[in-house]
């Protein structure tokens, strides 16, 4: 995040940070961000490509510090939007299953809960203020900040694209995968994935976000085809 603020998990409990394992060195490295949505489901972006060894920690606050709060799981399977372009940038979307042997993954508790997906039909008004956040891993310690969504009309229908009216926060590297929440009806709605941009916190270079409503069938569809257990 570019400028943004220290936060506490229990206020971003559905972010996630994607680790993978490197067993020589038996050392995790930092690879993406993503969100929890459902259990046993965390959605992210195509940036996760080819990894190995994948692990997704939940409900941490702070990096070096092992919580009592933090679940700790591995990635059955991944797929990346298949009609994702790397050079575009089209599509960059990626959706994990957690590896459970008890039919159930993340257990709901102040530090960890799903974000709510919304309706494919939601549109939400321009310049509605939405919510960015990093986990603890490339950070420090949780981060969150605060964009507006940038009128429809100016951005290619694929994205969500936003910026802080104040010309503060920003995604920046190392946050893609991670979410973009709004409030909606009083929940906090996954409108947006981080996904790139030119730079960081420039005036009139809003970051680019995967637009989540178009994908809602395609997240549903794997969801549906691979029951866990
Ligand atoms: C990145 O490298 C990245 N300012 C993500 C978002 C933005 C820039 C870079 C948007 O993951």
């Amino acid at each position: 995040i570019f400028g943004g603020r220290q936060s506490d998990i229990t206020d971003q409990p559905w972010q996630a940070a994607i680790n993978v394992y490197q067993p020589r060195r038996r050392q995790h490295f930092h690879r993406c961000g993503g969100v929890l949505i459902d259990s046993c489901w965390v959605l992210s972006a195509a940036t996760l490509d080819k990894a190995d060894r994948l692990e997704v920690i939940l409900g941490r606050t702070f990096r070096k510090q092992n919580s009592s709060s933090e679940q700790i799981f591995k990635v059955e399977k991944y797929w990346i939007h298949e009609k994702f372009d790397n050079e575009t940038f089209d599509n960059d979307i990626a959706l994990l299953k957690l590896k459970t042997d008890v039919g159930i993954c993340a257990v709901n508790s102040p530090e960890v809960l799903p974000a709510c997906l919304p309706e494919p039909g939601l549109v939400l008004p321009s310049w509605t203020e939405c919510e960015i956040s990093v986990s603890a891993e490339y950070s420090e310690r949780v981060k969150r900040g605060y964009v507006r969504l940038w009128p429809n009309e100016r951005c290619v229908p694929e994205v969500l694209s936003g910026r802080d009216t104040r010309g503060l926060d920003d995604a920046c590297k190392g946050d893609s995968g991670g979410p973009l929440v709004c409030r909606n009806n009083d929940r906090m709605t996954l409108m947006g994935v981080i996904s790139w941009g030119d730079g960081c916190g420039q005036r009139d270079k809003p970051g680019v976000y995967t637009r989540v409503t178009n994908y809602i069938s395609w997240i549903n569809g794997k969801i549906k085809a691979n029951p866990v257990l």
